[in-house]
């Protein structure tokens, strides 16, 4: 008999009675997200034929021009988050501010933040893009909602998780309790079940970095690349491959799917960001994620989820992916300093 398809529904239904991890405002949340993650992987697809392509002549917080498809996910996610009596407030990339649930709603206990369309430089060419998302309680020592109640570490997320728009329009989440995937059956209409505890292995060779900011490196990470590029001759004793897909959520899937080493760190463009890619809402929930599969995360100092954050869209340099390579990161680091 043809294997039983598990639902979304019906994994987070079994979770929730296995180890109590997704309490029921939880999992409308998550099921909510996934349907808003259903409606934009249509608006995706459509792409030219669905008048969504090209930019929309407005810039978002961070100052990039945002493209069309930025801004229809951003209002999906929020329209799909508002009455369901599961949040009190929302953050985005594309936001300045936080966005509280209006009163006109029941608020909920939880936090949601999220890059509704990350990659968006990848939206006209046809190359995959993503939605990331990260779950936070909301403080309970207070009345009402405000900015400052999302500056928490990742290590406080509650679930996390990304949606990848590619050739699949592919689930993958956590709850704290290892890293499963859903394919979208289109049609069905739902998310299923195609994998269990996802698991990174602890060697790699393959490496994803922008190759062309490397004259602006930190010495640590040019040492890195150099040992990688030096191949069987050199030090690492074996010849490394390459990928850079610039969209995060393609490189981290691949990377959790057979392995490798994600970078983007800081440099010496401009020496007074911490990295180019955001705490709160890409390199805490894919730090989880990439943890949670049994690899490692960090900023080149600390562990990316111990890190405080001080501002909503604060940035920082990510290194994350196979355990052992991001460890050899780590001890680079360690020796400059
Ligand atoms: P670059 C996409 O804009 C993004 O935020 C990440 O998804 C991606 O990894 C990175 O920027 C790509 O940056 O400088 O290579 O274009």
């Amino acid at each position: 008999m043809a294997q039983q398809k598990i639902s979304l529904t019906r994994y987070l239904v079994e979770q929730q009675r296995a180890d109590g991890l997704i309490p029921g405002q939880l999992r409308l949340l998550l099921e909510v997200v996934a349907r808003a993650c259903k409606s934009i992987s249509q608006a995706v697809n459509k792409g030219a034929l669905g008048g969504v392509l090209g930019t929309a002549e407005s810039e978002n917080v961070q100052g990039e021009i945002q493209k069309k498809l930025d801004i229809i996910a951003n209002e999906v996610l929020i329209e799909a988050n508002e009455w369901g009596g599961h949040l009190a407030a929302m953050a985005s990339e594309e936001m300045e501010s936080i966005h509280v649930v209006p009163n006109r709603y029941p608020q909920g206990e939880y936090l949601l933040m999220f890059d509704p369309l990350d990659g968006s430089s990848n939206i006209d060419v046809n190359v995959s893009i993503g939605t990331i998302f990260s779950v936070l309680k909301k403080p309970d020592d207070h009345p009402g909602v405000q900015e400052g109640d999302f500056l928490q570490a990742g290590t406080q997320q509650v679930a996390a998780g990304y949606c990848i728009y590619g050739p699949q329009t592919t689930l993958v989440l956590t709850v704290g309790n290892g890293v499963a995937m859903f394919t979208l059956d289109r049609e069905q209409g739902s998310f299923v079940l195609t994998q269990e505890d996802i698991q990174i292995p602890a060697d790699t060779k393959e490496f994803a970095i922008n190759m062309s900011n490397m004259r602006h490196w930190d010495e640590p990470v040019k040492r890195y690349i150099d040992e990688c590029l030096a191949g069987k001759e050199g030090p690492r004793g074996k010849d490394f491959n390459m990928r850079w897909i610039a969209s995060m959520v393609a490189d981290v899937h691949r990377i959790l799917m057979r392995g490798g080493v994600f970078m983007y760190p800081w440099d010496k463009r401009e020496p007074e960001k911490a990295g180019k890619l955001r705490l709160m809402y890409e390199a805490n929930p894919m730090s989880w994620l990439v943890e949670q599969a049994g690899g490692a995360a960090t900023n080149g100092k600390q562990r990316i989820l111990d890190l405080k954050p001080t501002k909503l869209h604060e940035r920082v340099s990510v290194m994350l992916g196979s355990r052992n390579e991001v460890e050899r990161l780590t001890q680079y680091h360690a020796e400059k300093a």
